[in-house]
């Protein structure tokens, strides 16, 4: 993003209705606008600009043919004998992908670094002759291609014996320092909500349940990602710093605000595991806290790879309509793209990415016209477009409560689209593409003047 002007006034003829007029003249006599309600820490600023951002679901399950080992597996199932992980970023990089989160460690406990804290682990595995490390290997790759990288670290371990005491808490935060420590700077750090359970913990192949609401005493490990790593965002479905959708599906709300402030299942506080997540994909209008959305989905039905399953892997259309649905709402896109047993991403899924990133770059690559703080868009002649994005200038919170578009076609107004929350962005694709001389933005109902930082228009191919 680029500096905004210290000043700055809002054009009175952008406004319609009597409150955003009223709202409009206010604004122009104001030297400068002040911050409204939350605003994004510098951590989730950055966040914001990733827009879209890969998951690698890749452990024993990719061997085993499952989502959630049970902890009992062979840790010499891990062969994947023509790893590549420069392959797998660059794949990742042709989708577009500005970060990459792997997980670390899943609910089976297999971990994919040799750490110190347990012997399942890639040294228990004659894979690279027990000297392997695919954190390394792809954080290292990650760097190499500008990506940045991130960890899930799985709560819940079906593998561990001391699952469920206190002991296990300091296991799970020694994993934590480790992959917090020695594989350079992290961008985000995933938190599962997925807790407790059957398993078989260390031998007693039992069901283990905990209180999802203290037993992990989350402020204390968050304290310590701050620590480790401070420009890290913190996931869970509570935050602090990035929310989980309340879906699977990639797809956030209409409104998506990107403040919120959750509540658990029974109406008490929330935390990680235990939040009411209907209300996760609109957020809270307004709300006290900036935690913005992120939509994880999977390019798979599943979350790992199983080859019955690459018939269906998602399309290059069903990936760019994820884009509108997620990222078009002004929260960030996680998308899943299992490698495979090989170590590398399929060909398969690697063709669609492919698609889908070329598509998406095309309609983006250069807007049609653009500008920032004027609300009328003055069009080139013949401009055809058929995508319009809007962007507030976060910095100063989410102000923008409903806005309309208009065009300017054969010397009248027309209403084109309207929509409520803007946020960070709001991409509005239209049915057909449109010309017209002029574009106006309408802001009908706001809770403190506007800043908008774009308003452009884009051409789909
Ligand atoms: C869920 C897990 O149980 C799934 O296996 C997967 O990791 C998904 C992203 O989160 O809670």
């Amino acid at each position: 993003m680029t500096t905004l002007p210290a000043s700055r006034a809002f054009p009175r003829r952008a406004f319609l209705g009597g409150l955003a007029a009223t709202v409009a003249s206010r604004a122009l006599h104001a030297a400068k606008p002040t911050p409204f309600g939350a605003v994004p820490s510098p951590r989730q600023l950055l966040w914001h600009q990733l827009e879209t951002t890969a998951f690698l679901h890749f452990t024993i399950n990719t061997f085993t043919d499952k989502e959630w080992g049970y902890g009992d597996e062979d840790p010499n199932l891990f062969q994947p004998a023509r790893f590549d992980p420069d392959a797998i970023i660059e794949t990742l990089a042709s989708a577009n992908m500005h970060g990459v989160i792997l997980t670390c460690k899943h609910h089976d406990g297999f971990c994919l670094w040799p750490t110190k804290t347990t012997e399942r682990s890639v040294h228990a595995s004659s894979w690279r002759n027990g000297q392997g490390d695919a954190v390394r290997d792809l954080s290292a790759a990650a760097r190499r291609r500008n990506m940045k990288f991130g960890v899930y670290l799985s709560p819940w371990d079906r593998n561990n014996a001391a699952y469920g005491t206190p002991a296990y808490i300091n296991i799970y935060r020694e994993q934590l320092t480790e992959l917090l420590t020695n594989y350079g700077p992290i961008f985000e750090v995933w938190h599962d909500g997925a807790n407790g359970g059957d398993g078989y913990y260390g031998g007693a192949r039992e069901k283990r349940m905990i209180d999802k609401r203290t037993y992990y005493d989350w402020p204390t490990t968050w304290e310590l990602v701050r620590k480790l790593q401070p420009e890290a965002v913190i996931f869970s479905d509570v935050g602090p710093d990035v929310r989980w959708v309340g879906n699977e599906r990639g797809i956030a709300g209409d409104p998506c605000w990107a403040t919120y402030d959750p509540v658990g299942e029974d109406g008490g506080p929330a935390s990680p595991g235990d939040v009411r997540a209907k209300e996760s994909p609109t957020g809270t209008k307004h709300g006290t806290k900036w935690m913005p959305a992120e939509c994880d989905v999977s390019i798979r039905p599943g979350w790992f790879w199983h080859e019955r399953e690459t018939p269906r892997v998602k399309a290059p259309q069903l990936l760019t309509n994820l884009y509108y649905q997620s990222v078009g709402r002004g929260a960030n896109l996680l998308l899943n793209v299992p490698p495979n047993r090989d170590g590398l991403i399929d060909p398969a899924d690697a063709e669609s990415l492919k698609a889908y990133g070329e598509y998406i770059r095309k309609t983006f690559e250069k807007p049609a016209a653009k500008t920032s703080m004027k609300l009328v868009l003055d069009l080139p002649p013949s401009t055809f477009f058929s995508v319009i994005r809007i962007k507030e200038d976060i910095r100063l919170g989410q102000r923008v409560e409903a806005f309309a578009i208009e065009s300017f076609e054969g010397g009248t107004w027309q209403s084109l689209a309207t929509a409520t929350s803007i946020g960070p962005r709001r991409i509005i694709r239209l049915d057909k593409p449109v010309t017209a001389t002029k574009l106006r933005l309408n802001v009908t109902q706001t809770a403190a003047p506007p800043v908008i930082f774009e308003f452009a228009v884009f051409h789909e191919p």
